[in-house]
């Protein structure tokens, strides 16, 4: 074989053995392979040749470059290896194992409280009812037996729509609609009426520790022959009992509510001074939680119901109330505040 080709064979291989990535491999393959390469040159060469020495010249020339191509093409499949690999070590690495980084969500605490008087008062066949923020004068005050200019009124004065709807300032305004659902039709039949209904409450009042505009209560009732006070006393005990699962002073006095006769109030000794008096409840040592009462002959009658054959018991719970007194929040208008820092703090202890 010519000297020549030899060389270049040689000079070929040192310089594809020193390749480190793709780029150099390419200026070899300009270098020894392109339209003026070192093996194009050769073959170029040829021509100079006499004739017996072209053939063997030139079937060498060839062979030189058919390996060349063939190398070039070998270590260019290996240096792509190589970068996958290192592009692979240079990835961060994932540990399917590593817990989450970020933090998982966590309930408000009045939809804990909620949550967790739905439960107790399912468990006592109490059905759990959805009903409308938006509702109308009737819903609200009139079928409760609050007519046009009662002075209880006054109580509860709330935001008005245009079109004369109001936001419901009490869960209240939902008894006309659930009596009548389940009232005449289940107590003809045995079935006592025995339903809650949680949501929200606005008021147009002065904000302080204990008293927000927009508020959550849960209403609840219960309709049946012979139902009376005891029953009403029973339910609340064992609601209070099983949410704070201590003792709770609660003390029951006189209230006045012109849905209910009689009617009273609930109240329990304030948690968070024990009682001594503090901004979170007025500074008395109680906090009015659940006003309650037998439900009024009129509002039974107005859902359908004989007041003659029946009788019920209402209540409307103050949910935002009882999660500041479980979870010893001090003042409601942080449960209002969107704090994650404040509200994620409290988990269920179901
Ligand atoms: C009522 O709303 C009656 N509908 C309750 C009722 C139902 C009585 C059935 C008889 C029979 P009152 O306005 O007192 O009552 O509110 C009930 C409870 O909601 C209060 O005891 C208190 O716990 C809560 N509440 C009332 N106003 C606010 C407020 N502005 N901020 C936070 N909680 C409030």
């Amino acid at each position: 074989m010519d000297e020549r080709i030899l060389q270049l064979k040689a000079e070929f291989q040192k310089k594809l053995s020193e390749t480190r990535d793709l780029l150099d491999l390419d200026g070899i393959r300009v270098g020894f392979l392109g339209k003026k390469g070192s093996i194009t040159s050769l073959l170029k060469e040829m021509k100079e040749l006499a004739v017996e020495q072209k053939k063997a010249f030139g079937a060498d020339v060839n062979k030189l470059k058919e390996f060349a191509s063939a190398e070039i093409e070998k270590r260019t499949a290996e240096l792509k290896q190589k970068q996958i690999e290192m592009e692979i070590r240079s990835m961060p690495r994932l540990d399917i194992t590593t817990p989450a980084a970020c933090s998982c969500g966590s309930y408000h605490p009045i939809t804990l409280v909620q949550r967790q008087c739905e439960t107790i008062f399912k468990s006592m066949g109490f059905t759990v009812e959805d009903y409308a923020e938006v509702v109308t004068d009737y819903e609200c005050f009139e079928s409760l037996n609050i007519p046009k200019h009662h002075p209880a009124r006054d109580m509860q004065d709330t935001y008005y729509l245009e079109n004369g709807q109001l936001l419901k300032s009490q869960t209240s305004a939902a008894q006309n609609a659930i009596l009548r659902k389940y009232g005449p039709g289940l107590i003809q039949n045995g079935t006592p009426v025995r339903a809650i209904f949680p949501g929200r409450c606005f008021r147009n009042e002065a904000t302080d520790a204990c008293h927000e505009n927009t508020f959550f209560q849960m209403e609840g009732v219960m309709v049946d022959k012979d139902i009376s006070i005891s029953n009403l006393i029973y339910f609340m005990k064992t609601m209070l009992s099983e949410v704070f699962r201590k003792d709770i002073k609660v003390r029951l006095r006189p209230g006045f509510f012109p849905f209910v006769e009689p009617g009273f109030e609930l109240d329990i000794s304030c948690l968070i001074c024990g009682g001594e008096g503090c901004p979170s409840c007025k500074h008395s040592g109680w906090l009015e939680l659940c006003p309650c009462g037998m439900i009024h002959p009129n509002v039974l009658r107005e859902g359908g119901i004989d007041p003659e054959q029946y009788t019920g018991f209402a209540f409307g719970l103050g949910l935002t109330r009882l999660a500041m007194m479980k979870y010893g929040i001090k003042d409601i208008r942080d449960l209002n505040s969107g704090s994650l820092r404040a509200l994620s703090q409290f988990t269920d202890d179901e």
